[in-house]
């Protein structure tokens, strides 16, 4: 438990009105505990019950999804979008289309896109949606139904100005292009009301390699200016094989690190001599495969059923692109026992309290994913304000604004922890800074009754 009553009492309340949701309580409490030195020093936050107000969301839309398969089988799924915070712009977040989508799973991930979208210094509030519908093993005319009907419903509840739902776990160009001209077509109207697009339509270029590249970028500024090191020359072990483990593995490359190991949710390969990315690619993003196919085309390398397992290949620098608490304590002890230097936290909550408790006490550099996987949201900013100019910036420009972005949001989560007395725990630094220009905008936005 906290220090602080204040802090007891609004984690009793959110366990009370949200009971079993383990993964949004196991999110909250982290925020809390890294609040603990913030509210002790601004009395102003419990007496304007700032706290209470951040851990509700401001509006929760549950929905029914019906679809008809391929052989004219009527099936229903849930839909979610949880609009979480709007204290300094429009809702923002991903969709995640995943059979293990429930309220707690998407109330985790609104929660925490609240923090990371102020940490990008741009204008976005924080929401999360999503669905447990499995894309896996469905036809494109099947995914593509699906899609029309989420957005459907989704349409009356969010807009270019009010909430812009983007990809995430199982939401790629394939889903937004679907979902993008559904709500097209409901309300007549070619607005910027969701990111990821395809490039013809209003897309940003870099969006695509954003979360993985600025995951790089900022794991390469911890190393140089915590560690006077960097990505080159050392051994790096990427979990998952999707959007963000892909394009973390290309800038991992480029910087001079070797991957060995990446992984699906069946098991992981490794390549001592460092993956080939194209044969990933070509299994993974247009075969839509199982990653264990790239063994019969890569000599050398070796497949392994199972993915926790992908954390006791020796490694210099661990980048878990997955999911949720894939890291725990036993993984984070055969890291750190195989001398792993730093951590950087592509997925959302990868690491369990005990695995990241386990990091810290050890040592190891550690970036926290509210802070180190924000390209890709950073980027989804950059293409609305692209898509309200009705204008685009090149490459170059785009990846140039990302990577100043991820090299700030360093230094502000390193700083913010500094000055709360936690010098180089930016799990604090994050939380802290990204909760301080919220809280700010709340207090100035007055409570409404
Ligand atoms: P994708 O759907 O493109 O890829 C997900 C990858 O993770 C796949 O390799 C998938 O394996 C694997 N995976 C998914 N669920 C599980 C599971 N339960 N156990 C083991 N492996 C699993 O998603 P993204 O790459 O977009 O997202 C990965 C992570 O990054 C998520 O935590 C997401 O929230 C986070 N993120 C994504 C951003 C983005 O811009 N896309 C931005 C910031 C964070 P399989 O193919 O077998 O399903
Ligand atoms: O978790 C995340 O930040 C995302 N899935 C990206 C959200 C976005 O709006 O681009």
């Amino acid at each position: 438990m906290f220090k602080s009553d204040y802090l007891n009492r609004v984690y009793a309340g959110v366990e009370a009105r949200n009971p079993g949701e383990k993964e949004f309580l196991q999110a909250v409490y982290e925020v809390l505990e890294s609040l603990e030195p913030v509210v002790e020093a601004n009395p102003r936050l419990e007496a304007n019950g700032i706290l209470e107000r951040i851990v509700e969301p401001e509006r929760q839309i549950f929905f029914r999804v019906p679809w008809v398969d391929d052989n004219g089988k009527v099936h229903v799924n849930r839909g979610f979008r949880v609009q979480f915070n709007s204290a300094i712009g429009p809702y923002k977040g991903g969709l995640r289309l995943h059979p293990s989508v429930n309220a707690s799973v998407i109330k985790f991930l609104g929660f925490e896109q609240i923090f990371k979208n102020s940490l990008t210094s741009l204008p976005i509030g924080g929401g999360k949606g999503g669905s447990d519908f499995d894309p896996k093993g469905k036809s494109d005319m099947e995914v593509m139904r699906f899609c029309q009907s989420f957005m459907t419903e989704l349409s009356k509840h969010i807009g270019a100005d009010t909430d812009v739902p983007a990809g995430d776990i199982g939401t790629g160009a394939r889903e937004i292009g679907f979902m993008y001209g559904q709500y097209k077509r409901l309300r007549n109207e070619f607005t910027g009301v969701l990111t990821g697009k395809g490039l013809t339509y209003g897309g940003s270029l870099a969006r695509t390699e954003a979360t993985g590249y600025g995951l790089c970028y900022f794991v390469e500024e911890m190393l140089n200016c915590m560690k006077n090191d960097s990505f080159k020359g050392k051994t790096v072990v990427i979990s998952g094989s999707g959007n963000v483990a892909i394009y973390a593995n290309k800038k991992a490359t480029e910087l001079g690190g070797k991957v060995v190991a990446m992984s699906d949710s069946n098991g992981y390969i490794v390549d001592m001599n460092g993956i080939n990315l194209d044969v990933v690619k070509q299994i993974k993003e247009v075969e839509r495969g199982r990653i264990k196919e790239y063994v019969n085309r890569v000599k050398g390398a070796k497949y392994h059923e199972g993915c926790s397992d992908i954390w006791t290949v020796k490694c210099d620098i661990a980048l878990p692109c997955a999911t949720q608490n894939e890291i725990n304590e036993e993984s984070a002890k055969a890291l750190i026992a195989n001398g792993v230097i730093a951590v950087g936290e592509g997925a959302n909550m990868p690491s369990t309290p005990e695995a990241v408790a386990a990091f810290q006490n050890a040592g190891v550099l550690f970036a926290p994913a509210k802070a180190a996987n924000a390209g890709g949201v950073a980027t989804s900013a950059l293409e609305m304000s692209q898509n309200s100019m009705r204008y685009s910036w090149t490459f170059e420009e785009v990846d140039s604004k990302l990577k100043s972005i991820m090299v700030n949001i360093f230094h502000n989560a390193y700083d913010a922890a500094e000055k709360y007395g936690k010098k180089g725990n930016l799990v604090a630094g994050a939380n802290i800074a990204g909760f301080e220009k919220v809280a700010e905008a709340m207090l100035a936005q007055g409570v409404a009754y």
